[in-house]
C-alpha cells in the first residue's frame, strides 16, 4: 500500500469536501473532547462545528486493528462485488461504498448489538461493518435463496434481524421516516436503545427528511441522522442540486445538535458518535452528524468512475485520504502495525470475501413458490 496520503497537503473544504488537515497535526485543545461552537450570527452557537481534530484517545491497539480490519472487509468484498458484477453474476442496482468505509466502521463500532441500523442503497459496507455475515450478503447480491432477504431483495436491499439491521432502502430519503419511527417505538417501549440512520447528502433536499427530522426533535427520539456527504448525488454535484451546501444547518431548523466532522477519519467518526449516542441514550435526543466523504467508484456499477461530471485530477486528488490508508499510516508511524502483520489482515479480508462468493455461487436460486413470500403481509386476521 502506499504512504503517499503522508505527504497529502492539507485541503480547504472548499477544495475537497473530505479534507482536513492530517491526523495528530493539531493536537486537540482543552480536554480534547469539547468540539469548537461557532458564534455565527446566522446560525448561533447551538451547532458544534469543526470539532478538534480527535485523536485515538479511547481505543485500545486490539480496537485499531479490529477498525483496520472492518474496512480491509469492506473493501476486498466489494471489490469482488465489481468483478462478480462484470461477470454477470450480480444483476440489477449495485452501489459501491468503496471510500466511505470509516464511515460505517466507526459508527458500528461505537453502537450496541441491540440499537438499530437503517441505511440506503449503498448499504454493502454498512451491513458487513455491522456483523452481517458476509456469505449472506454476497448471497443476496447474487440474487440466491440463501441471501439476507432470500435472494429477493438484491445489493440495494440488505436486511437481516438479527443484527438489527433494518435496510437497504433504494427510495433516497424515503428510510429517514422509518428512522423516526424506529426511534418512537424505542421511547414507546421506554428502551435505551438508539437508532443509526445514513444517508447522502442529495437526501436533505427530500421532503420525508424535513418531516422526519420535525418529528425526532419534537418528540425527542434518539435518532442519530448521519449524512455521507460525497458530494455528488449520481453525477449531479452538491452545488448544483442543493441552494445552501452547508447542509448540517439543516439541524438547526429543527433545534437539533449535531456537527460535521472528516468521515475519512475513523477515530472523527468514533468521536463524534460518542457525543451523539450520550445524547440518545441519556437526554432522548436525536443528532443530525455531517459526515465529509469522498466515493471512490462511480454512482453505481454503471457509471463511469471520472471523467464525465468529476475530473480524474479530482478522484485522484481524494484518493490521497483513503481511510484505510490513513488509518494504516496512522498505525504503522505508531509502530503499532508492521507490514507483514497488514498484509495478513488483508489476506483474511480476502479470504472472507473469496468464502462469501463460494457460498453464494453454490447457492440455489429461489425457487418459484416463494415469490410472493414476505412481500405483503396479511393483516386480514
Ligand atoms: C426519490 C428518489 N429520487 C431519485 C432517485 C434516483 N437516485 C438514486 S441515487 C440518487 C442520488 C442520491 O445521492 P446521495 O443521496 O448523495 O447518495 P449517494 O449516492 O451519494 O450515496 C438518485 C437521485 C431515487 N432513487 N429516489
Ligand atoms: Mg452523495
Amino acid at each position: 500500500m502506499s504512504t503517499d496520503a503522508k505527504r497529502a497537503p492539507a485541503q480547504k473544504r472548499k477544495d475537497n469536501g473530505a479534507g482536513r488537515d492530517g491526523p495528530e497535526k493539531n493536537a486537540p485543545t482543552g480536554d480534547g473532547k469539547g468540539p469548537a461552537t461557532v458564534n455565527d450570527p446566522e446560525r448561533g452557537t447551538v451547532i458544534e462545528k469543526e470539532a478538534a481534530p480527535p485523536n485515538t484517545a479511547g481505543t485500545t491497539l486490539e480496537q485499531r486493528r479490529d477498525l483496520l480490519h472492518s474496512m480491509l472487509l469492506q473493501r476486498r468484498f466489494e471489490e469482488r462485488c465489481a468483478e462478480a458484477y462484470a461477470l454477470g453474476k450480480i444483476g440489477g442496482f449495485c452501489h459501491l461504498y468503496i471510500g466511505q468505509e470509516a464511515i460505517s466502521t466507526g459508527v458500528m463500532s461505537m453502537i450496541r448489538p441491540d440499537d438499530y441500523v437503517i441505511t440506503a442503497y449503498r448499504d454493502h459496507g454498512q451491513a458487513l461493518a455491522r456483523g452481517v455475515s458476509p456469505r449472506s450478503v454476497m448471497a443476496e447480491l447474487f440474487g440466491r435463496a440463501t441471501g439476507s432477504s432470500g435472494g429477493k431483495g438484491g445489493s440495494m436491499h440488505i436486511f437481516d434481524a438479527k443484527t438489527n439491521f433494518l435496510g437497504g432502502h433504494g427510495i433516497v430519503g424515503g428510510h429517514v421516516p422509518i428512522a423516526a419511527g424506529v426511534g418512537f417505538a424505542i421511547k414507546y417501549r421506554r428502551g435505551n436503545q438508539v437508532c443509526v440512520c445514513s444517508f447522502g447528502e442529495a437526501a436533505v433536499n427530500i421532503g420525508a427528511f424535513h418531516e422526519a427530522l420535525n418529528l425526532a426533535s419534537l418528540w425527542d427520539l434518539p435518532v442519530i441522522f448521519i449524512i455521507e456527504n460525497n458530494r455528488y448525488g449520481m453525477g449531479t454535484a452538491i452545488s448544483r442540486s442543493t441552494a445552501n451546501e452547508d447542509v448540517l444547518i439543516r439541524a438547526k431548523g429543527y433545534r437539533m445538535d449535531g456537527e460535521s466532522v472528516d468521515g475519512q477519519d475513523v477515530f472523527a467518526v468514533r468521536e463524534s458518535m460518542a457525543k451523539a449516542i450520550e445524547r440518545a441514550r441519556k437526554e432522548k435526543r436525536p443528532t443530525l452528524i455531517e459526515m465529509r466523504t469522498y466515493r471512490f467508484m462511480g454512482h453505481s456499477m454503471s457509471d463511469a468512475v471520472s471523467g464525465t461530471y468529476r475530473t480524474k485530477d479530482e478522484l485522484e486528488e481524494n484518493m490521497k485520504r483513503d481511510p484505510i490508508l490513513l488509518l494504516h499510516n496512522r498505525m504503522f508511524e505508531a509502530g503499532e502495525l508492521t507490514e507483514g502483520e497488514m498484509h495478513k489482515l488483508d489476506d483474511e479480508a480476502k479470504a472472507i470475501a473469496q468464502d462469501a462468493w463460494d457460498f453464494a455461487d453454490s447457492s440455489p436460486e429461489p425457487p418459484l413458490e416463494k415469490l410472493y413470500t414476505d412481500v405483503y403481509t396479511d393483516t386480514s386476521s
